[in-house]
């Protein structure tokens, strides 16, 4: 028997930075075919899934610019019901980290506004952390930095968070950051 109160997962951040395929890992897809497949999301997708007695409804929000403007100019119908946040950032991306990171700003500000939505978990996934990249000290720097102003913005908010390593060359690795 399933109970039937699903939870609602978002996944955000911006566009290429690996929503969809984590979501495709987490439906369980072992395809390599689907992987090479994907394209990018059209607006925001919803997809059911079960994994054990839970049932999940994962928002995985395109993030390309005009899909990112509509999200925050209607927040509250996309965030309504949210157990879960989950922001994706790509750490192979760099040059894009402070576009990210404006993102992910906006997001937590207009969380906090919704004052409903104080219970909401916040997790944050630094994703592409493949185990062959290469990391040297230079890339570890700009890691360390990055991971501070997330955590700095986070701290100045009662939200609870954890912040993840995450990648999908290992099936679906999740590791809690030092
Ligand atoms: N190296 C590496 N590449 C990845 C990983 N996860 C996803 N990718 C690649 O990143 C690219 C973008 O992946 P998507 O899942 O389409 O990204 P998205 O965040 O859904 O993008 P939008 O739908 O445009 O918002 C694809 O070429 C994926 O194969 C990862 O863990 N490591
Ligand atoms: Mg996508």
């Amino acid at each position: 028997m399933t109970k039937s109160n699903p939870k609602k997962i978002i996944f955000i951040g911006l566009d290429n930075a690996g929503k969809t395929s984590i979501v495709k890992c987490l439906s369980g897809t072992k395809k390599l075919d689907s992987f090479c497949e994907i394209k990018p999301t059209k607006g925001n997708e919803i997809i059911s899934i079960k994994i054990s007695d839970s049932e999940f409804n994962i928002w995985d929000l395109g993030g390309q610019e005009s899909f990112r403007k509509e999200y925050l100019s209607d927040f509250d119908r996309y965030i309504f019901g949210c157990n879960k946040l989950i922001f994706v950032f790509d750490i192979q991306d760099s040059k894009r980290y402070e576009l990210a990171l404006q993102y992910f700003e906006k997001i937590i500000n207009l969380l906090e506004d919704n004052i409903k939505n104080n219970n909401i978990k916040i997790s944050i996934f630094l994703h592409k952390f493949d185990s062959d990249l290469i990391k040297t000290d230079a890339f570890n720097k700009k890691i360390t930095s990055l991971k501070d102003k997330i955590k700095e913005k986070l701290d100045s908010t009662d939200f609870f968070y954890q912040i993840f390593n995450t990648t999908i060359y290992a099936i679906f690795e999740k590791r809690v950051t030092e």
